[in-house]
């Protein structure tokens, strides 16, 4: 045991991944220090309070730190564990942002310690625990797989499911050498009750892209299936659900885009690496991101305000992150359409939102299910019919009960299907 300043793990970066592991192994006995190098964040969580939303996240850290076992500031401390969750965003042209990862692990060389481990959760690009963090590592003098420990231990927790997962998901944990993930293995054994495998640095890198570009490819396969429904006559939900009863086909669900931080992220650092072994990725990259603009194109010319029901990337959550709702907004606006978005879910907006259901839909021509919020099942659309200008609703999730939005006058056009506007001109 160790002193106020000394903590058994140390997190860097505080955010969806960082804080939620960090509280999870506060509250399972461990002494932790969360490190941000923002201070908001770091005074926030330092009075019991969270910066994002995650089921059972705020009182899971209200504990953690009132207990004493989390404790946070700006800068690392001496640990045995150092885990580095920090964001590894987009360029503007598509290339993985480390900047953050090169900073963290600078800031851990003044308190690293013979024998500690150093474990990178960041979603990285192949090769980064190998050419990027060990060379930094040897550069201070530390001898990796001897005197420090080296390992990638991607995350792999769905939000809305962060807490759960961390515990049940199964843990892939790659080391620079087999003693370092024997090493970081000895840490997540005391918290996670899923497998966890031992493997190598870049395969355990590439285990987590290879996981979320298996999503996009696939999602980018269902969106373009959707639009050959649409010009082909048929229902694409139809044939998604008979086509899913064979034994061994999974066909994603078709929708407005691809949002979200990861899988519209990662596939691009296998592309940014390998471009000319991936154009299948590319491809699929450029298929889910064109979908907005699919949706907006099939706007009615005649609708003029347009209301979108769901800003956040996906049902139920609250995180904005890449949502094709929003670049729907922005393309809508683009064609000097009024756009009016409805999202009780969503407290931290990055456009501006309506008030109140009522709000969006008044005098509207048009409105869109953008996101599968599960409280949008709740409207009662004989109560927002009176309230628009026409009575028009895209879904492009096939979430809605369209026969009751039917039965309020509603015309229904649903992505993936012949009724969805844009090509109703071309039969
Ligand atoms: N989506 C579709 N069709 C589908 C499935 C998803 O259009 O059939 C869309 C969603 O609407 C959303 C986006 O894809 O916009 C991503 O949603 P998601 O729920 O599939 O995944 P994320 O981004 O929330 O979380 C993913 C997860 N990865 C996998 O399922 C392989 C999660 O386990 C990872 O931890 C997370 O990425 C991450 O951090 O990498």
């Amino acid at each position: 045991m160790g002193n106020d300043t000394t903590s058994e793990i140390c997190v860097l970066g505080m955010g969806y991944i960082g804080l939620p592991t960090a509280a999870m192994f506060a509250a399972n006995g461990f002494r932790v220090h969360g490190v941000d190098t923002n201070p908001e964040v770091v005074a926030t969580i330092g009075r019991g309070d969270i910066h994002i939303e995650e089921p059972g996240l705020k009182t899971l850290v209200r504990g953690a730190v009132s207990s004493g076992m989390l404790r946070v500031g700006e800068e690392p401390v001496p640990a045995s564990l150092f885990i580095i969750a920090v964001p590894t965003p987009l360029t503007s042209d598509k290339k993985a942002d480390m900047r953050a990862v090169d900073a963290a692990t600078r800031a851990l060389l003044p308190v690293l310690r013979p024998g500690n481990t150093v474990v990178l959760e960041s979603t990285s690009p192949p090769g980064t625990c190998r050419n990027r963090i060990r060379p930094v590592l040897e550069a201070a003098g530390w001898k990796v797989g001897e005197t420090v420990f080296l390992a990638h231990c991607p995350e792999r927790v769905l939000p809305g499911r962060i807490l759960a997962e961390l515990i049940t998901n199964d843990r892939v944990i790659g080391g620079m050498t087999p003693a370092c993930a024997r090493s970081a293995a000895r840490w997540y054994a005391r918290l996670v009750d899923g497998e966890i495998f031992l493997t190598d640095a870049t395969t355990a890198e590439l285990v987590k892209l290879a996981e979320n570009t298996y999503r996009d490819v696939n999602i980018a396969l269902a969106n373009e299936l959707a639009s050959v429904c649409e010009v082909a006559g048929a229902n694409f939900w139809e044939v998604q659900r008979l086509a899913n009863r064979h034994p061994r086909v999974n066909i994603h669900r078709a929708g407005p885009g691809v949002g979200g931080h990861c899988i519209s992220v990662d596939p691009w650092f296998l592309v940014e690496m390998f471009p000319d072994r991936t154009p299948l990725i590319r491809a699929a990259r450029e298929v889910n991101d064109a979908v907005p603009a699919r949706v907006v194109a099939g706007v009615p010319g005649a609708a003029e305000t347009v209301t979108l029901l769901g800003l956040a990337f996906k049902g139920n959550v609250d995180d904005c992150r890449e949502s094709p709702a929003i670049a729907i907004a922005s393309l809508l606006e683009a064609t000097g359409r009024v756009v009016r978005v409805y999202d009780p879910l969503v407290h931290r907006p990055p456009i501006p939102i309506a008030a109140s259901l009522e709000e969006s839909v008044r005098d509207s021509d048009l409105i869109i299910l953008t996101t599968p919020h599960d409280v949008f099942h709740d409207i009662d659309p004989a109560r927002v019919a009176p309230l628009t200008r026409r009575r028009a609703l895209i879904d492009t999730h096939d979430f809605l009960d369209h026969e009751r939005w039917r039965a309020a006058g509603f015309d229904v056009m649903l992505r993936g299907t012949p009724s969805f506007p844009a090509y109703r001109d071309q039969r």
